[in-house]
């Protein structure tokens, strides 16, 4: 228990509304003197001192913040400090994630290995561990479901298969997210990033969409980022889904965002020390694995990005 006598506490940025930012208060209990009465951990309207925005600090989702001139009768107060970040992930724009989990679904939207890929690759760019939640798993066979799963073991990653019309999946994931602080679900629109969070947290009920029939698209219905407690201290991010992540990063930093390259690189070097794996005699990476094609196109169009480059 906390006693708040100097009418100044932490807390987290939760969501960010208009000119406004939500703040829920760091601990679970406390007592506000003036009104001689005790609090569960409150979420509060805030605005930021003038002087964050002089020295130019931006706030967003995630930041540890310090709030004073607490108004507790009217939820209300302003953000006097701001932490700093231990991560960062740009798009979407959340502070302190610990872990992104990187939505696929099975199908309705139709499984692209470029778009997942892509999402991947701006993860790893944060250098942030991804995870794969495979989603809707009740639209696909067993076998599509183990090609699904050898498909991203192959690639070096974990995959969580997930169903919330008949709940495969849910434990193991309540009890990942429970472990790590902050949780991010990133992904394209319409793969129940939403409806995943309706499914795991009591008395939420977000507006969710199907996919559009026409396109075979999601329909962009989450505008806002949003944290949401799941339990033992831990936070889910809801973001709004987009549908092609922009990679920027260095060529030759390109091919040590994907883990099965940085495998076969730690296990034999390439001939040359700048080599950027694409004819160089003596290179290490295998031709043959399956995202080389896709590390290559993208490869030439940061090299030339105004001559689309033709697979031989
Ligand atoms: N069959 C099946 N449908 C699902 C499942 N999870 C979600 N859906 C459906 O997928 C559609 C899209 O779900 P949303 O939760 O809105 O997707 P989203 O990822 O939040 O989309 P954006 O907010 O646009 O980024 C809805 O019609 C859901 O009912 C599932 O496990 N199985
Ligand atoms: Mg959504
Ligand atoms: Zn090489």
């Amino acid at each position: 228990m906390n006693k708040n006598k100097s009418n100044k506490l932490k807390g987290i940025v939760v969501a960010l509304k208009a000119n406004f930012l939500i703040v829920e208060t760091e601990y679970k209990y406390f007592k506000d003197d003036s009104l001689d009465k005790f609090y569960e951990k409150i979420r509060l309207l805030c605005t930021r001192r003038s002087k964050l925005d002089y020295i130019g600090i931006s706030i967003d989702v995630g930041d540890i913040v310090c709030i004073e001139s607490i108004d507790y009768k009217n939820k209300k107060a302003v953000i006097s400090e701001v932490e700093p970040r231990k991560s960062f992930l740009k798009r979407p724009a959340v502070a302190n994630v610990t872990l992104v989990s990187i939505c696929i679904s099975a199908d309705e939207p139709l499984f692209d290995m470029g778009q997942t890929s892509r999402f991947l690759l701006t993860v790893e760019c944060a250098n942030i561990k991804p995870l794969i939640i495979l989603t809707k798993i009740d639209l696909i066979t067993k076998n599509d479901l183990i090609f699904y799963i050898n498909k991203f073991k192959s690639w070096g990653y974990e995959c969580i298969p997930l169903s919330i019309h008949n709940s495969q999946g849910i434990d193991s994931l309540i009890q990942r997210f429970q472990k790590t602080k902050l949780t991010v679900l990133a992904g394209p629109s319409g793969v129940g990033k939403t409806s995943l969070i309706n499914h795991l947290i009591p008395n939420v009920s977000l507006p969710t969409s199907s996919v559009s029939k026409k396109l075979k698209r999601g329909t962009h219905t989450t505008r806002h980022v949003e944290l949401f407690a799941i339990g033992n201290g831990s936070l889910l991010a809801d973001t709004p889904g987009f549908n092609r992540p922009e990679i920027v990063c260095e060529p030759s930093d390109f091919a040590y965002l994907f883990p099965e390259f940085r495998t076969q690189l730690s296990k034999s070097k390439c001939k040359f020390r700048n080599c950027l794996h694409r004819d160089e005699p003596g290179c290490a990476i295998n031709k043959d694995l399956e995202r080389y094609p896709f590390y290559r196109e993208n490869l030439e169009e940061m090299i030339n990005p105004h001559l689309p480059y033709q697979a031989g």
